[in-house]
């Protein structure tokens, strides 16, 4: 008797043609010969189909499936698995809820969308899809009448957006910039802000080469909100120093945001004045613990365009891709060196 011909496979007519569509000779070698045809179960019972049989045929399900990413936001885990094959450059964006966190990160992909942005080129992204859901809203075809940023969600936790850039150049062997920049709910920050305990889960300070802290131009417009914001940086300035997530090793920059809403307020000379202040006293009061600690202004999405997009991001993206050296020098003074060798590593240099 003629073995009946079928496949589990939907798109493989060897029950028509007697050939395998993945040329399988003798049909039996091929896993899914045999089987009932998975086109006539529903999508849900397709995968576990699919599982059942390849366990039946002992096949590890890794063995024969690639996997691909997701162009989602990466996890913590995610980005180490990515840390495995390529170094990376850690940048922290930390800020208040509304402070424009998301809004500057989702800035450069649109900067790149429509081609190089500050001599770098887009040389590919893993998060893709994390990208384009948050940049929907910026666009004509989401509907909305101005552009739009959704509000990061605290059960999302930590994610990363990642860019890989090239520096343009004309020199070939220019290296590609892996650039991993941290994103959450900025209630995570207030939270920490409010009490230390809960710095402690905020494990992107370990990884940082870079630590951007927002002060939120919106609430700056606000006479009875500048204190208030103003003193909200100070306080997580203080408290990362405090308990020794900053050092003379870390990188600060606090960015002013939305600076398109600062441009026509009333009282802008006594802003600007406060303002000047509030710089110069982070820096007499933190400058010496920490290794760098500057200040810039940006209007990330200026929804009257007073602004072109991303302005004032460009000099952030240079300082990230290319860091200068913190002049810092480890002491050893704190242990007590006897023997001449010991002593020969005080006169020996170190790099910073
Ligand atoms: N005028 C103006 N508005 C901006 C700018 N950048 C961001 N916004 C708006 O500010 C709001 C908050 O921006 P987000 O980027 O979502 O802020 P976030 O810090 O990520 O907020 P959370 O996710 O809630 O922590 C959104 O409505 C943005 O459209 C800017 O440069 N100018
Ligand atoms: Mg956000």
């Amino acid at each position: 008797m003629t073995e009946m011909l079928s496949c589990g496979r939907p798109d493989c007519e060897v029950s028509k043609t007697g050939i395998c569509i993945e040329g399988h000779s003798p049909l039996q070698s091929c896993s899914f010969f045999g089987k009932s045809n998975i086109d006539e179960l529903d999508v849900l019972e397709y995968d576990i189909a699919v599982e059942d049989i390849i366990e039946e045929n002992e096949i590890p399900i890794e063995e024969s499936r690639i996997r691909l990413p997701s162009g989602e936001n990466l996890t913590i885990d995610e980005v180490d698995r990515f840390l495995l094959y390529r170094p990376v450059r850690f940048v922290t964006i930390i800020g208040e809820f509304d402070s424009g966190k998301t809004t500057l990160i989702c800035s450069l992909y649109e900067k790149f969308l429509k081609g190089n942005f500050s001599g770098y080129i887009f040389s590919g992204s893993r998060t893709l899809v994390g990208f384009e859901k948050k940049t929907h809203h910026s666009r004509v075809d989401s509907g909305r009448a101005s552009p739009d940023t959704t509000r990061t969600s605290l059960l999302d936790g930590l994610r990363y957006y990642h860019l890989s850039l090239t520096k343009h150049s004309t020199d070939l062997s220019s290296k590609r910039i892996e650039l991993m920049i941290s994103d959450r709910a900025g209630e995570s920050y207030q939270r920490a802000r409010y009490n230390s305990i809960y710095i402690e889960e905020l494990i992107e300070l370990q990884k940082s080469d870079y630590i951007v802290i927002l002060l939120d131009g919106a609430r700056l417009a606000v006479p009875f909100e500048r204190h208030n914001t103003m003193s909200s940086v100070r306080q997580t300035l203080m408290a990362f120093i405090s308990k020794g997530y900053l050092s003379k090793q870390s990188r600060v920059q606090i960015v002013t945001t939305k600076i398109d809403l600062l441009k026509h307020i009333e009282d802008s000379d006594l802003l600007n004045k406060l303002l000047a202040e509030f710089r110069t006293g982070l820096l007499n009061d933190f400058g010496e613990s920490l290794g760098e600690l500057i200040f810039s202004d940006i209007s990330a999405r200026d929804p009257l365009n007073s602004y072109p997009i991303a302005h004032g991001v460009d000099a952030l993206l240079d300082s990230w891709c290319e860091p200068t050296p913190i002049n810092y020098q480890k002491m050893y003074n704190d242990i007590n060196l006897t023997t001449e060798f010991d002593l020969l590593l005080l006169r020996t240099p170190t790099k910073g």
